[in-house]
């Protein structure tokens, strides 16, 4: 059985909603893919060392046929391909930013890959959309759930959904 596979979308250039859109039809795209579930789209203070611009955050389930590394270079190529993404500025302004959440219960330390996504617990951006399509989900490592993981953060930066 192909694992539940969670992707978070990020988009603060241009136009954000139609960037999220794009984004999840190109997903939709990938060969031996499907989406299985889709948050709502969030407007969120922007988190990070970098002062910028609002993101429209979303999350998304895919299940794939794709290893990780497949898939991380999927969603690579619809960043810098689709979205004309530059890599200059880490943590900066993006009109595209595809990151994988968890891959099953896949556990990954690779200098390219690492699983489940380091910070994803310390984000209300990702755990909000997250919560929606995933609560019970249990993180691999932490053996809590996205609501649980949720309930332990201070509620500091705002994301409201659209
Ligand atoms: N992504 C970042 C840095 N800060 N803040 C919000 N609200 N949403 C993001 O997607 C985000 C961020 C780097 O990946
Ligand atoms: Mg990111
Ligand atoms: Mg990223």
């Amino acid at each position: 059985m192909e694992p539940d596979v969670f992707i978070a979308l990020g988009s603060n250039q241009g136009d954000r909603e139609l960037n999220l859109l794009r984004a999840v039809a190109e997903i939709g795209k990938i060969p031996g893919s499907r989406i299985t579930a889709m948050s709502g789209f969030y407007d969120t203070d922007p988190v990070g060392p970098v002062p910028q611009e609002n993101f429209l955050n979303a999350v998304l389930r895919l299940e794939t046929a794709l290893s990780p590394l497949q898939l991380l270079g999927e969603l690579q190529r619809i960043e810098t391909a689709v979205f004309h993404r530059n890599r200059t500025v880490r943590w900066g302004p993006r009109p595209m930013d595809l990151d994988i959440l968890f891959y099953g219960n896949l556990v990954v330390t690779d200098e390219n890959l690492a699983l489940p996504h380091p910070r994803l617990q310390e984000r209300r951006f990702v755990l909000v959309p997250l919560a929606e399509i995933a609560p019970d989900f249990d993180h691999p490592l932490l053996h809590k759930s996205v609501t649980a993981l949720l309930a332990s953060l201070p509620a500091t930066e705002r994301v409201t959904k659209i």
